[in-house]
């Protein structure tokens, strides 16, 4: 077997964003697009000879092509080991899992998340650090840089490894081992879920007992990478019944949906729990690291609820009465529910800018245990992602440690410390320059200093401005500055209005438009969020110009 050096020229726009890179099926399918991208992402560690790295993705369609070429460039570079999923499956929260667990150099991830698959549709790339993580801004930096540059990359070509089946293949190249271990996708990661949780108490939930019914789930993998681990830990070890799980053969194409469990894309599951006689609800996104709970009769938790009521409730799980609670975190746009738990509790809380990354070097500090995001993430220190099945692993233990429903829990802690009202609507696929020319202007807005002490008034309510910035977060632990995080009006009474830029689309802009207000345990906190809303929502329109830059009278998706 030999390497082989072939000359390449760079491609324009190989810039990894929030969560990697996630382009059309078809730009990775270009001559030496993904040769290219991941020669750079091997021409950014240090020392590549003799590392470890971990392959695997969420199944989608280009998945198999891209372990191929992996494994192909791996050998051609020096890398020591390869350990791939078995079929290229991996979850990300799996992957995050192994990277840890063999203290390995990092690892590829092969998902666009969320967006859809198949050949007309996304796919991505991410690479992840030692530590589990999405790697920094720092490395993703450095990888776009040298894909700026790149004049060739080294392949074995025919070096061909079969990954549908387990096991080691050894060879030689260039006189040095090369090895890649194909690996059951779930082994590891089911391993951890038993360390971190009682595993008994939870089916004793689900399977009931003389005194208390069966604890009904009905878990809708929507076609992700989530589903072999749904069965295998649902089903199998917990005792879960056959049909409490659906959607749980990953398809290349997520059988044609938008993997994204949110109430718009997981219409399904919202319909099967209003009209079926359900406790528990969940879904998960492509790669598994986000998470959608719901309780009997589709009572929508949403994701920064979930994160306050986990934090507040931690000593219903076995892993944190073992590590103790250190801080809470969410990111920026986030509602600010967990912030009251954490003062309650008198821990650090962090607010992060959007993505997974930056939550990585609180936890390696020792000083975060358990974080969230708006966007159906919600995560511990157990792993460097966010963890869809953990989510769900730890509501089941704080239901069967507390016996109360969803709802229940949810009307407690409101009770106790108020309701973070919050909903975001996303415009998806608008023309980018009008976008970036409405985000301009509101920067401009914000940041006059005659704005603030403004009071916008729509449907009768005033909201007086406290403050109006750009987002930027300075990591307290290595110092390093991220800016342009997002615009940000903060108001008087604690309401909140963020505008941001998504950094996932494979093209065009996505606007997100994030609306938070606060109620106190006093005031009234079973109203319909889009209802309490409303009027703050009219004022985020009116100010930004939205619907005129858009060109939309109404979001693509409301959570
Ligand atoms: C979105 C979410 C963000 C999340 C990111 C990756 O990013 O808003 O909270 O971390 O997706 O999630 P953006 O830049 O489009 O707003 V996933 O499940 O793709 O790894
Ligand atoms: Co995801």
């Amino acid at each position: 077997l030999s390497v082989k050096r072939v000359e390449t020229k760079p491609y324009e726009g190989q810039k990894p964003g929030t969560s990697g890179l996630r382009k059309a099926v078809k730009v990775f399918q270009q001559p030496n697009y993904t040769e290219n991208f991941i020669q750079a992402i091997l021409n950014s560690i240090h020392p590549l000879p003799g590392s470890v790295l971990v392959v695997g993705g969420d199944g989608r369609y280009f998945g198999k092509e891209a372990v191929d070429i992996i494994i192909k460039i791996a050998a051609a570079n020096g890398v020591a080991k390869l350990i791939v999923g078995q079929n290229g499956i991996l979850s990300t929260p799996a992957v995050s899992t192994l990277i840890r667990k063999y203290q390995v150099t990092g690892g590829i991830v092969l998902t666009a998340s969320h967006n859809p698959g198949g050949p007309d549709n996304d796919f991505g790339i991410k690479f992840n650090s030692s530590n589990g993580g999405p790697a920094s801004d720092s490395v993703t930096e450095k990888i776009y840089e040298i894909t700026k540059t790149i004049s060739f990359y080294n392949i074995v070509p025919d070096l061909n490894v079969d990954v549908s089946k387990l096991g080691e293949t050894n060879v030689q190249i260039g006189g040095k081992p090369f090895t890649v271990q194909v690996i059951d996708s779930v082994a590891d990661y089911l391993a951890l879920m038993k360390e971190i949780f009682d595993f008994a108490k939870i089916k004793s939930l689900i399977q009931g007992s003389s005194s208390r019914p069966p604890f009904k789930l009905l878990i809708n993998s929507m076609h992700g990478v989530t589903g072999p681990y749904v069965e295998h830990i649902f089903i199998k070890e917990l005792g879960a019944a056959k049909d409490n799980t659906v959607n749980t053969v990953p398809l290349p194409d997520f059988g044609g949906h938008h993997p994204d469990p949110n109430l718009t894309y997981a219409a399904d599951l919202v319909t099967a729990m209003k009209n079926g006689d359900y406790d528990f609800g969940a879904a998960f996104d492509g790669d598994g690291d986000r998470n959608m709970v719901l309780g009997k009769k589709a009572f929508f938790v949403t994701p920064s609820d979930s994160l306050a009521v986990l934090a507040n409730n931690l000593n219903c799980i076995p892993y944190f009465k073992k590590t103790g609670v250190k801080g809470f975190a969410r990111s920026m746009p986030t509602a600010a529910a967990v912030d009251r738990v954490a003062a309650a509790q008198k821990k650090e809380i962090f607010e992060t800018p959007t993505g997974w990354k930056y939550f990585g070097n609180l936890m390696d500090a020792g000083r975060l245990s358990i974080c969230g995001e708006e966007s159906f993430g919600t995560g511990s220190d157990h792993i460097r992602e966010k963890d869809g099945i953990w989510a769900v692993l730890a509501w089941l233990s704080v239901i069967a440690e507390l016996g109360e429903s969803v709802e229940q829990i949810l009307l407690k802690h409101w009770k106790t410390f108020g309701r973070n009202y919050f909903t975001r609507y996303d415009y998806e696929n608008c023309e980018s320059a009008p976008c970036n020319e409405m985000m301009k202007k509101l920067e401009e807005k914000v940041t006059s200093p005659s704005f603030v002490g403004q009071s916008l008034s729509s449907q009768g309510k005033t909201f007086v401005v406290k403050k109006g910035d750009n987002f930027e977060y300075v990591d307290p632990v290595d110092k390093s500055v991220a800016k342009n995080q997002g615009i940000r009006v903060l108001f008087e009474d604690g309401s909140r209005l963020i505008y941001r830029l998504s950094g996932t689309g494979s093209s065009g802009a996505t606007v997100r438009l994030y609306a938070e207000s606060y109620e106190p345990a006093s005031g009234s906190i079973t109203v319909e969020a889009s209802v309490a809303l409303q009027p703050l929502v009219q004022v985020a329109l009116d100010l930004s110009e939205l619907q005129k830059f858009t060109k939309r009278d109404k979001p693509t998706v409301i959570t």
